[in-house]
């Protein structure tokens, strides 16, 4: 297998550009040949999983192809004759920047997975012609840019065209030539994932093809459908949703009939899996189609849909559940998708009123999918749902218990559970072939990384010194590598001997990057106060990203800027703290990130992330876990226990209880420490001002409660456990031990474990 080759990974990153001219364009065509010959080779079993979803983020499709090429694949020779490396090959292609964050790369290492275990499975989404962004950091914020991820054309070297597939959706014009139908084609390409051992998975990416309208309409609004994800207009991206959702449907359905098979035995073909509810108007499609070309009775139609379509949620943050004005549907959607999306409501609300389940008015208010002249998607893709999933247990139980309790009453059998995880062969294998190699050495069988249960045979090793040595130098060697690619990048040095203290995420209100300032500027006044404060020299390491329009989230990050001007230039403190921010973090830049962190920081607010899956990938590398019990922290503290991991602040049930009666003021006034850093905010001691953070932890925004996110709530516990973490990491046999011992119970969050999962708990496949 590829990744146990010794890879020079040290030149990730930190080469010119002129470097990778030496992968040039043949090289690329025979990694296209290679992804040909696995597509047309693959032809796995049974019923097909088409995964829709607005998100996917595979990452540089070269490098995922040779991670996974067998040792002995020709193409291994080719490159090392011309002497092409691994930093040559993740910097040969660019990632297709489809996606956001999570959701996205949950898509790719599900999608990975499946291609490895030879699963049947396609992930279709539309192909947005400019990624979300790429984030530049100027001037102490985020600037974006446009992410030009396709070449001018507006092809990917690695799409394969399939045009005589696109199929034709239509939509109502509101305007000018009221009730008139225009359509808009949808042509696919496929990208391909390969799997170990060569199995192969598509992704379909939907690209706007030919306009049909009537003349001297305006079409502005139709060509923008595939411009960017999450696009910034709602009428568009209804029709984004819409255009995902009927193009995969009627595939489906197409697919079925050139098997010579009826509609009917759609559900033993293929299972729909709607990956968060953007693409809910499957549902309604479905129907449409079944009742308008194949004359089947609504009653017909919806049985055949109950059969066919799960649904996983991925968030329970109030604003991210999806709903739609009834009026907007009504006047972009065609009338019979309409139609059918009004008769799903009515059955639905009958089978409630029917239901021997004693549900209140109230409930059933709760669960209607249309209500006070709005759609709600998470209700229409639960009513249609045979599954539905929540993605860590806490999660899960947060949506049976409450958020969606009243279905979980009313069908209780429907809801289970599939804890996230994480491909091991990008983020282990591909990413740190030195520590792969390490683990390695315990193992029984060359492709151990493919049965990550194996990994718990490292455990009765991890005392041994020279195990804790070598671990020790190898993660010396990723932190050189991380500090390298940050001067390199960003012009600040870190000194290796530091301890790498690392939050990597989208920057989000929730996931507090705010609370990891705050202790910074606390960490700061303690060194300024006090000139021998005793603490771990340590580099908080920052990377992420912020949506354009939130305004909040910027803020943060400006501040993290701020803290890395004032913090790194001042000889009083640089000698104990440092801090730096990773510039425009995707998944190629992730790959050095993760494998180098001492210490990984989870600290969302409690019931707040559904999962998170970057926990995972610092984890499988030996970064330690510092964080809440919150999403997949929860599982991570079931393995590893109080030894293996920091945890701190309240619990789900204590911010539940706090909810309406927490004062954050108090907290500011009783703790002289925190009002001090709340109140650097804004009296000029970071040159700049943050108002509006300081507003929001002592105020609220927008007639919402003071510190929504219980900042200050935890931030005591919070310096109390980095205490925790110096005591530790004072001690580096110990140190090295826990890490070799998470690495060891990390098998579980293998996504090799979550497919086999959703093989059997979902996709009814077994
Ligand atoms: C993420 N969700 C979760 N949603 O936040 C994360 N949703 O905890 C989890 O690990 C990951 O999914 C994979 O399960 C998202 O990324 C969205 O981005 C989103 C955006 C708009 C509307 C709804």
């Amino acid at each position: 297998m590829a990744f146990f080759t010794s890879a020079p990974i040290i030149q990730l990153e930190v080469k010119t550009m002129s470097d990778n001219f030496k992968v040039t364009n043949e090289i690329k065509e025979e990694f296209r040949n290679v992804m040909c010959s696995c597509m047309e080779g693959s032809q796995p079993q049974g019923r097909h999983v088409i995964y829709t979803s607005m998100e996917s983020l595979p990452g540089a499709m070269i490098a995922n192809t040779h991670m996974n090429l067998d040792e002995d694949h020709p193409l291994h020779q080719v490159l090392k004759e011309a002497g092409i490396t691994y930093g040559d090959l993740a910097l040969a292609d660019k990632d297709p920047a489809l996606g956001n964050g999570g959701l996205g790369r949950l898509t790719a290492c599900i999608q990975e997975g499946c291609a490895t275990q030879k699963i049947p499975f396609t992930v279709s989404t539309l192909c947005y012609r400019s990624g979300l962004f790429c984030q530049k950091l100027e001037n102490g914020m985020q600037v974006e840019t446009p992410d030009n991820w396709r070449s001018e054309d507006g092809t990917y070297f690695f799409e394969f065209p399939a045009p005589e597939k696109a199929k034709w959706v239509s939509f109502i014009h509101d305007g000018v030539h009221d009730g008139q139908y225009v359509w808009v084609e949808m042509v696919p390409s496929a990208i391909a994932q390969i799997g170990a051992g060569g199995g192969c998975s598509l992704t379909w990416v939907w690209k706007v093809g030919k306009i049909h309208a009537p003349y001297g309409m305006d079409l502005t609004n139709l060509k923008r459908i595939d411009e960017v994800l999450y696009i910034n207009d709602r009428d568009i991206r209804l029709m984004q949703e819409y255009c995902v959702s009927s193009a995969t449907v009627q595939t489906a359905v197409e697919e079925c009939l050139r098997q010579g098979r009826p509609v009917e035995d759609l559900p033993k073909l293929f299972c729909l899996h709607i990956n968060d509810t953007h693409a809910g108007l499957m549902i309604p499609e479905l129907i449409r189609i079944l009742r308008d070309e194949h004359h089947k009775t609504l009653e017909e139609a919806w049985a055949i849909a109950v059969e066919l379509f799960v649904y996983t949620n991925h968030t329970v943050l109030p604003e991210a559940l999806e709903e739609w004005e009834q009026w907007r549907m009504n006047n972009i959607l065609p009338a019979r998708l309409v139609i059918a999306l009004q008769d799903v409501d009515r059955i639905t609300r009958g089978q409630l009123d029917a239901s021997p389940v004693s549900l209140c008015q109230q409930d059933k208010e709760r669960m209607y999918i249309i209500h006070d002249g709005r759609v709600r998607m998470a209700n229409l893709c639960i009513h249609a749902a045979y599954s539905v999933n929540g993605v860590a247990k806490l999660h899960t139980q947060i949506l049976c218990d409450s958020l969606l309790a009243p279905f979980y009453r009313y069908a209780p059998r429907k809801f289970c559970n599939v804890t996230n995880a994480v491909g091991f062969r990008k983020f282990l294998g591909y990413s740190n072939p030195e520590l792969t190699k390490l683990i390695g050495a315990f193992m029984d069988r060359e492709d151990w990384i493919n049965h990550p249960e194996d990994m718990a045979k490292l455990l009765p090793h991890v005392e041994e010194p020279w195990l804790q040595a070598q671990f020790t130098a190898v993660h010396a060697g990723r932190k050189a590598i991380l500090a390298d690619f940050i001067r390199h990048q960003r012009g600040i040095y870190i000194p290796e001997y530091f301890l790498f203290q690392v939050q990597v995420k989208r920057f989000h209100m929730y996931k507090r990057q705010l609370l990891n300032c705050l202790y910074i500027l606390w960490l700061y006044r303690r060194i300024k106060e006090n000139k021998n404060f005793d603490m771990v020299p340590t580099a908080f390491i920052f990377g992420g990203k912020s949506a354009a329009d939130y305004f909040q989230a910027k803020e943060v990050i400006r501040l993290v800027l701020a803290l890395e001007k004032l913090i790194n230039n001042d000889p009083d403190v640089n000698g104990k703290l440092r801090v730096a921010m990773v510039e425009n973090f995707n998944v190629t830049n992730a790959m050095p990130v993760y494998t180098a962190a001492d210490v990984s920081v989870q600290i969302s607010t409690a019931g707040k992330e559904a999962s998170g899956t970057g926990n995972m990938k610092f984890m499988v590398n030996g970064g330690l876990t510092l964080g809440t019990l919150d999403g997949a922290n929860v599982e991570i503290y079931e393995a590893v226990g109080d030894e293996g991991m920091f945890l701190f602040g309240l619990k789900e049930h204590q911010i539940s209880a706090m909810k309406g009666i927490y004062r954050s003021r108090s907290f500011y006034e009783q703790d002289s420490q925190l009002r001090e850093v709340v109140d650097m905010l804004t009296d000029g001691s970071l040159m700049t001002t943050f108002p509006a953070l300081r507003h929001e932890l002592l105020d609220g925004e927008y007639g919402k409660a003071a510190d929504e996110f219980f900042v200050l709530a935890d931030f005591r516990s919070y310096v109390d456990a980095n205490r925790r973490v110096w005591e530790r990491y004072r001690k580096p046999e110990e140190w090295a031990k826990q890490c070799l011992r998470n690495i060891a119970l990390s098998g579980e969050f293998s996504s090799d474990r979550m497919v086999r999962e959703y093989e059997s708990k979902v996709w009814n496949r077994q």
